[in-house]
């Protein structure tokens, strides 16, 4: 601020400033506090040191944590170029020309998006990401792309975090021009559980490329290619990113029992995600059972089938997954999803630092600085630690996925909704549940949201003490949950080889199914018009211009968005907090820096907390760049 004051003054803008303009100039001095926000600011400090974050169940108040560093770099210098400029030189088709032809192996970091949402319940704060994103674009522009949107984050920036996930794309953008950034679409379903109008996936497709998508991986939660043929077109259409078309990885293609999903079916699905023009193919083995020996029948299968890059993403829950990557390079997989170390491993992707080693001196190696990846990883290594209530508890490997089939991005959710629900004992049952139903179901792909409807109904069998027999004998007069209900209907789309008929009737009871696309009975939004009513009904709150963005957020979550707008309202954007203080509040004495914008900075310390008065009210007191303030925050406790 003091700078600004230096740059704006009339004196130092007409030259004229001598080198005692500043010890004559007092003005300079005269520091102006952005009033409401630092009130909104300190009222969500108060706010969480007296009645914690909601969101953190526990704490564990002998905690200490480490001081993350971030790798040099230089911020003067031009970024070195990367995939991005290439994509912009290329265009996607001769730039998937050009990669399927490079014999080096490809890698997408996924650390800002899987890794965190398979091991922290997607909890990972934008203010941790934008620390270290322009240190690593610059260090490591070979990487092939950065996975940092999509997949469940979308929902848990509104939902937890305080966070506008466009914004958060915008940032990582600017700090990362020159890699091309990824996300995960869920095809009709966006970034939700259910099924979207068509011109809203269309309008969603169109602004995630404008604020800074490159590459969509584009899947559908049953493998139905009729529900992802509009997302490949838009991206198509409205885009000059990739449409990475994804195959749900599920069973095992070797066991000889197994006929549903063999390697006859990947094969057609992956010609027929081609004839829909997609510009790659991605094997989503989203639960990590795709086996060593099992990928080197199919990478040479796809590779014999399609004329596209094929790209592979896998879950390292059972510890056995980087065999399979090694398997799937020497079979000619182009592109292989890693986490950087901290964030890798059980439910997330194998190690990205590892992987480099082990390719180090062979044929199709990539050259990467191992001295500098290896502080990325420590970096999220002690990053990791300000999450720790919302770690999964699995400590290691564990082979019991090949039962369960559970998806490593559902894996850390499960936990805190079984205990939510009473169930913290009966984890166990719920895996195996799991996997009951799912033989009940008729053997779905289980990837969000069927992998959802699942869980839901393993957790209520568990809950109720049911076993899958007494579901088909007494199922006539249970109430199933609506989630289970909606997908037998059809909401989701159609499985593979149908739905079992006898259940469907016990579930649906006098409903009517239906076998068309969901999305078609949705219908479109007139973006015109609502999106002026909505602008009317929430600019006030804001204190920047509402967004089409913004309309978005709220067609896709309404009522997230409502809940996010109304702690808008109370507490500001809170994405320049610490995560520390931001999960944990603060320790009488304790002081942060907190820098709202280059130039803006308060200096926050807690003074201390008054005992309640008797209508349980407390005043926090503060010292906020020198000057004292308090606010009222009512002891819940
Ligand atoms: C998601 O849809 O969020 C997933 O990560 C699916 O694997
Ligand atoms: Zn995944």
């Amino acid at each position: 601020h003091f700078l600004q004051n230096v740059i704006q003054h009339k004196t130092f803008k007409a030259g004229k400033a001598s080198v005692n303009f500043i010890q004559n100039t007092p003005a300079l001095f005269k520091i102006k506090l952005p009033q409401d926000r630092t009130t909104k600011i300190t009222q969500y400090l108060g706010d969480v040191t007296v009645n914690g974050n909601p969101d953190v169940k526990f704490t564990d108040a002998s905690k200490v944590f480490r001081d993350p560093k971030v790798p040099k770099f230089n911020h003067i210098d031009a970024y070195p170029k990367g995939t991005k400029n290439l994509l912009t030189e290329l265009g996607p088709e001769k730039f998937c020309e050009w990669l399927k032809n490079d014999t080096k192996i490809h890698y997408t970091d996924t650390t800002m998006r899987d890794a965190h949402q398979s091991l922290l319940a997607t909890r990972m704060r934008t203010y941790d990401m934008l620390k270290v994103t322009e240190s690593f674009a610059k260090n490591h522009p070979n990487t092939f792309s950065m996975e940092v949107w999509g997949g469940a984050t979308f929902d848990v920036c509104l939902r937890f975090l305080h966070e506008n996930p466009w914004g958060r794309l915008r940032e990582l953008r600017a700090a990362a021009p020159n890699i091309l950034l990824q996300m995960l679409l869920r095809g009709s379903n966006g970034v939700g559980y259910k099924a979207y109008p068509d011109n809203l996936i269309e309008a969603f497709v169109e602004m995630a490329w404008g604020n800074g998508v490159d590459v969509f991986r584009i899947f559908d939660s049953l493998n139905w290619v009729t529900a992802m043929e509009p997302s490949i077109s838009y991206v198509r259409k409205k885009t000059d990113g990739i449409a990475q078309a994804a195959i749900s990885y599920t069973g095992d293609i070797l066991n000889p029992k197994q006929t549903k999903y063999d390697l006859k079916y990947y094969m057609q699905l992956a010609k027929d995600l081609e004839n829909a023009g997609a510009h790659m193919i991605a094997i989503k083995d989203m639960a990590g059972l795709l086996k060593p020996y099992a990928v080197t029948e199919l990478v040479a299968a796809l590779k014999d089938t399609v004329n596209l890059p094929i790209q592979l993403h896998t879950h390292d829950t059972s510890s056995l997954q980087t065999a399979t990557y090694l398997k799937a390079i020497e079979a000619g997989v182009d592109v292989v999803d890693v986490a950087l170390g901290g964030l890798s491993g059980l439910t997330s992707q194998p190690n990205f630092n590892a992987i480099v080693e082990m390719m180090r001196y062979e044929k199709r190696a990539h050259h990467f600085d191992m001295g500098t990846l290896n502080q990325f990883s420590n970096f999220w290594e002690d990053t990791r630690e300000l999450y720790y209530p919302f770690e999964s508890g699995l400590k290691s490997g564990t082979a019991e996925v090949f039962q369960h089939e559970i998806p490593g991005g559902q894996y850390s959710n499960l936990r805190p909704q079984a205990t939510a629900l009473g169930l913290a004992d009966r984890f166990d049952d719920v895996k195996k549940m799991y996997g009951e139903v799912n033989t009940m179901f008729g053997d779905l792909i289980k990837v969000t949201p069927s992998s959802k409807v699942v869980g839901d109904m393993a957790i209520f069998m568990v809950t109720n003490n049911l076993t899958p027999e007494e579901v088909m004998a007494r199922g006539h007069e249970i109430s199933f949950p609506e989630s289970v209900i909606n997908f037998f209907k059809g909401d989701l789309g159609q499985p593979v080889g149908g739905f079992p008929k006898k259940l469907q009737k016990i579930i649906l009871k006098d409903k009517k199914p239906y076998k068309d696309r969901p999305n078609a009975h949705l219908k479109p939004i007139d973006f015109d018009t609502e999106f002026k009513a909505f602008a009317k009904k929430f600019q006030k709150g804001f204190t920047r211009p509402i967004e089409f963005e913004d309309f978005l957020s709220y067609c896709l979550y309404p009522k997230v968005f409502e809940e996010a707008h109304n702690k808008y309202k109370r507490y500001g954007s809170l994405s320049r907090l610490p995560t520390k203080s931001f999960f944990y509040g603060l320790t009488s004495g304790e002081e942060i820096l907190v820098t709202l914008q280059p130039g803006k900075t308060l200096i926050v310390k807690l003074l201390s907390v008054s005992e309640p008065n008797e209508d349980g009210i407390r005043l926090v007191f503060f010292r906020v760049n020198g000057e004292n303030r308090y606010v009222e925050v009512h002891d819940n406790k």
